[in-house]
C-alpha cells in the first residue's frame, strides 16, 4: 500500500504541553497559563488553509454537479437523492419534479459559519427558505432525518440569529426555524406507539406507512433529544422535547441490571431484539446524547442516566484501550471488533474529563489509521484482520472529531500532527476531480462513488477547528452527533449560572487562558482528581468502587474496577474484592 505524503514536521514541544496539562489537572480548574503550544503559526495556517481547500473542493463540486439534490457522486460527477438513500424509498414513488432536500447544503450551513463564509451561508439560507419543502411522499429514516436535516436547520437558524448583523441581504426572519418546525411536526406520528419508542421510518407526507417495520436501534430512538429539545425551546411547542424524552426514558427503563442496553428493539412491545451491544453502530449516539443533553439543558435526569451507563461501558466493554461488545444481560464479551464509529468515544471521554482514557484509546485508533491509511469500518480484534465485508471508509469524521476534542483539552501539538496525517490521507487516497470519494475497500483503496454529507458537516469542520477555533471564542457550543453546533444558553439550562457548571464547557478560548479539561471531571472522580499531584498517574473514570466499603463481596458483581490500571476486580474465595485474576 502506498504511504500518504507527510507534511513537514515541527520541532516537538509535546513535553511542555503535557506538563502543563498535568499541572492543570492537578489543580482542577485553577489557572494554569498556556503559552503557545510550539506548533508554529505558519504551519497552523498552512493546515487550516489546506482544510479550507478540502471543504470548498467538496462543496463546490456538490453545488456544481449535485445541488439541489442531496449528495454528490464524485466519480461520475452526478447526484444521489439521499432521502431515498436514507430511507431506501422507491424513487418511482417520488413526484416527477422532486429535487431532493438539498441535504448537503443543509449540512454545510453550520460549517460555512465555522469557516467564516457568511456570504455563502446567507445564500444557502435564502435558497432553502424559498425552495425547500418536506411535503413529499418520501419515507425517511427518523434518526438520519433528525441529525442531518433537523439538526442542520436548527443549528443554521441559531447561527443566523447570532450572526444576523453580519448578514447582508435584509434581516433574517426565522425561515430555517419554520422549516425545522414543519419537519419536526412530520416526525411526531412516528412516536405514536404504545411504548413511546418511535418507528425508525416515517413518510414525510403520510406518516407511518402500513406494515412499517417495528424494529429500530438504540441510537435511532435514543438520540433525538438535542434537536427536538432545541426545537421545542425555540418554538414554545413542548411536543417535540416531550416525545424525545419519553422515548429516552422508556429506553433507559429497558436497561439490564448491569446498566447496559442492547442494540435493536421492537417499538411496539418494548422488547430487545439484539442483546449484544457496544459503543459503535446502533448505540453510539445514545451515550453521546445523554451527556450532551446534560451539558445543553442541565437536567440531572440526563446525568443520572449517563453516569451509570458510562461506568457500565467502562466495566463491561472496555479491554485496555479497546472496546469490545458484550451481552447486556451477562456482560459476557460477544464480538471483539474495532469499528470506525467507535472512534467518537475518546471525544466523548474528553468532554467528560476522562482525558487519560481518551488518550489511550485515541492512540490505538491512530495506530490502525496509520496501518491502513484510513480507518476500516470493522476490524476483527480477535483475528487481527479486516472484517471480510466491511472494509470500507466512507469519509467518516469520528477519528478527526476525537482528535479535535483531545487537542482542545490538552493543547498537545501531537494531535495537530495526527490531524496532518488524517488530512494527508484524505487528500492522497480520496480526493478526485469531482470531490472526495468514499473508500470501498481499505486493502485496495478502491473508491466508491459517494461523498456523504457528513464529510462537510463533520469531517472538514472538526479538521478546520483543530487548526482554527476562532469560531469557538466568546461562545460555548455543544456539537450534535452530526457536528452541528448548538449554543449553550442559560435560558435553556437548568443550572447556569450555578457554580458547578462553568460556562466554558467545550472550548479553550485562547492561548492566554487556562486549560479547562471539562466541567464534568469533578462529577466522575470527585475527590481523586483534585488530590492528584503533578507527575502521578491520572485518575480515570474507569474507577468503580467496590459495592461495600469493607471490600467484602459475595460475587464478582460486588467488585469494582481499579482506578489506575482499569482492571476489573474479582471476588476471592474468602469474599474480598481484589485483583485476584489477571483477566484484564
Ligand atoms: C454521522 O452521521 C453521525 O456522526 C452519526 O451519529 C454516526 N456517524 C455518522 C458519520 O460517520
Amino acid at each position: 500500500m502506498r504511504s500518504p505524503p507527510r507534511w513537514p514536521r515541527p520541532a516537538p514541544a509535546r513535553l511542555v504541553a503535557v506538563a502543563l496539562l498535568v499541572a492543570a489537572l492537578a489543580g482542577g480548574f485553577a489557572a494554569a497559563a498556556v503559552p503557545g503550544d510550539g506548533y508554529g503559526h505558519a504551519r497552523r495556517m498552512y493546515m487550516r488553509n489546506k482544510v479550507l481547500e478540502m471543504f470548498y473542493h467538496a462543496y463546490e463540486n456538490y453545488m456544481t454537479y449535485a445541488f439541489p439534490h442531496d449528495e454528490l457522486k464524485p466519480l461520475t460527477k452526478s447526484f444521489t437523492d439521499s432521502l431515498s438513500e436514507l430511507g431506501n424509498l422507491n424513487l418511482e414513488r417520488l413526484p416527477q419534479d422532486y429535487n431532493g432536500s438539498a441535504l448537503t447544503l443543509v449540512e454545510s450551513l453550520s460549517s460555512l459559519v465555522v469557516l467564516g463564509n457568511l456570504t455563502e451561508f446567507e445564500r444557502g439560507v435564502l435558497w432553502l427558505s424559498e425552495n425547500l419543502t418536506f411535503d413529499v411522499d418520501a419515507r425517511i429514516n427518523l434518526f438520519e432525518g433528525n441529525i442531518r436535516l433537523l439538526g442542520g436547520l436548527i443549528s443554521g437558524h441559531l447561527l443566523a440569529k447570532d450572526y444576523n448583523n453580519d448578514l447582508k441581504v435584509g434581516q433574517y426572519k426565522d425561515q430555517l426555524l419554520h422549516l425545522a418546525e414543519n419537519l419536526g411536526r412530520r416526525f411526531l406520528p412516528a412516536f405514536e406507539t404504545p411504548t413511546g419508542l418511535p418507528y425508525a421510518w416515517i413518510n414525510l407526507k403520510y406518516g407511518v406507512m402500513e406494515n412499517e417495520t417495528t424494529e429500530t436501534s438504540t441510537s435511532g430512538c435514543g438520540s433525538l433529544i438535542l434537536e427536538m429539545g432545541a426545537l421545542s425551546r425555540l418554538t414554545g411547542d413542548s411536543r417535540y422535547e416531550a416525545a424525545a424524552l419519553r422515548a429516552l426514558r422508556k429506553l433507559w427503563s429497558m436497561r439490564s441490571s448491569l446498566n447496559l442496553v442492547g442494540t435493536t428493539l421492537d417499538v411496539l412491545t418494548g422488547k430487545w431484539i439484539e442483546y449484544s451491544s457496544g459503543i459503535g453502530a446502533g448505540v453510539d449516539s445514545f451515550y453521546e446524547y445523554l451527556i450532551k443533553a446534560y451539558v445543553l439543558f442541565g437536567s440531572d435526569e440526563y446525568w443520572d442516566m449517563f453516569h451509570p451507563a458510562y461506568l457500565a461501558v467502562q466495566k463491561y466493554f472496555r479491554h485496555g484501550p479497546w472496546y469490545h461488545e458484550a451481552d447486556m444481560r451477562t456482560g459476557e464479551a460477544t464480538h471483539w471488533q474495532l469499528t470506525s464509529l467507535q472512534a467518537f468515544w475518546p471525544g466523548l471521554q474528553t468532554l467528560l474529563g476522562d482525558v487519560a482514557a481518551a488518550n489511550l484509546s485515541h492512540r490505538e485508533f491512530y495506530n490502525v489509521w496509520q496501518r491502513f491509511g484510513v480507518l476500516p469500518e470493522r476490524y476483527l480484534l480477535d483475528f487481527g484482520m479486516l472484517h471480510p465485508t466491511e472494509k470500507y471508509y466512507p469519509l467518516r469524521p469520528e477519528f478527526a472529531e476525537s482528535t479535535f476534542y483531545l487537542y482542545q483539552a490538552t493543547k498537545d501539538p501531537w494531535y495537530l500532527e495526527v490531524g496532518e496525517a488524517i488530512i494527508g490521507s484524505l487528500n492522497y487516497y480520496t480526493k478526485v476531480e469531482g470531490g472526495f470519494a468514499s473508500v470501498r475497500d481499505v486493502s485496495t483503496m478502491k473508491l466508491e462513488d459517494h461523498q456523504h454529507s457528513f464529510f462537510l458537516s463533520e469531517t472538514c469542520k472538526y479538521l478546520f477547528l483543530l487548526y482554527d477555533d476562532s469560531f469557538l471564542r466568546n461562545q460555548n457550543y455543544i456539537f450534535t452527533t452530526e457536528g452541528h453546533p448548538l449554543p449553550i444558553r442559560s435560558s435553556w439550562h437548568e443550572k447556569i449560572p450555578a457554580t458547578h457548571v462553568p460556562s466554558n464547557l467545550t472550548s479553550v478560548k485562547d492561548d492566554s487562558q487556562p486549560i479547562r479539561v471539562s466541567a464534568l471531571t469533578s462529577q466522575v472522580c470527585p475527590e481523586t482528581v483534585s488530590r492528584q499531584s503533578v507527575g502521578s498517574p491520572w485518575e480515570s473514570a474507569c474507577h468503580i468502587p467496590d459495592v461495600f466499603p469493607t471490600h467484602r463481596c459475595r460475587t464478582d458483581d460486588d467488585c469494582g474496577v481499579e482506578s489506575a490500571s482499569c482492571k476489573r476486580r474479582t471476588c476471592s474465595m474468602a469474599g474480598y474484592c481484589g485483583l485476584w485474576l489477571a483477566a484484564y
